[in-house]
């Protein structure tokens, strides 16, 4: 990055913890090869000018074909390759939404239940945000 640019939202990367009935959506990623095979909340880079939770509601439909939104923001942001940072959100499907199916950068989606939500290999900088957003699930009816 030029010296002296300021630090923009583009360096950005939204993650959603899509929380629905009490279960966590965890992605598995398929590209590119050093993430292929991990498991991390889905979501991408925010845009120029664009606001985090816009970017949040555009890479879930891109990625999954569902209509969410974003609830709240996880405290903390959590480095990856520089000068990237991660943000998180909870967010939720809209009434109507299709259901997630993998359509790009993902081979498989698994919603896990509280007591399952270790069981994937998370990418090591989503899991500070796992545990953020751990505690929110509950086992209780939808
Ligand atoms: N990324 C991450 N954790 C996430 C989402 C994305 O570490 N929950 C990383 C993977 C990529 C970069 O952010 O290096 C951009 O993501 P994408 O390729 O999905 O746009």
């Amino acid at each position: 990055m030029t010296p002296g640019t300021p630090m923009t939202d583009r360096t950005v990367v939204v993650g959603a913890a899509l929380l629905d009935g009490g279960q966590l959506l965890a992605a598995r990623r398929s590209a590119p090869a050093d993430l292929a095979g991990r498991w991390e909340l889905p979501g991408g880079k925010v845009e120029p000018g664009e606001r985090p939770e816009d970017a949040l509601v555009r890479e879930l439909r891109e990625e999954l074909g569902i209509e969410a939104e974003a609830v709240e923001r996880v405290p903390g942001q959590w480095p990856l390759r520089a000068p990237y940072v991660l943000q998180v959100w909870t967010a939720r499907l809209r009434p109507g939404s299709p259901a997630p199916r993998p359509l790009q950068d993902h081979d498989e989606l698994r919603w896990l239940t509280p007591d399952r939500i270790w069981e994937v290999d998370w990418l090591d900088q989503d899991v500070p945000a796992v545990r953020e957003v751990s505690p929110r699930l509950t086992t209780g009816p939808r």
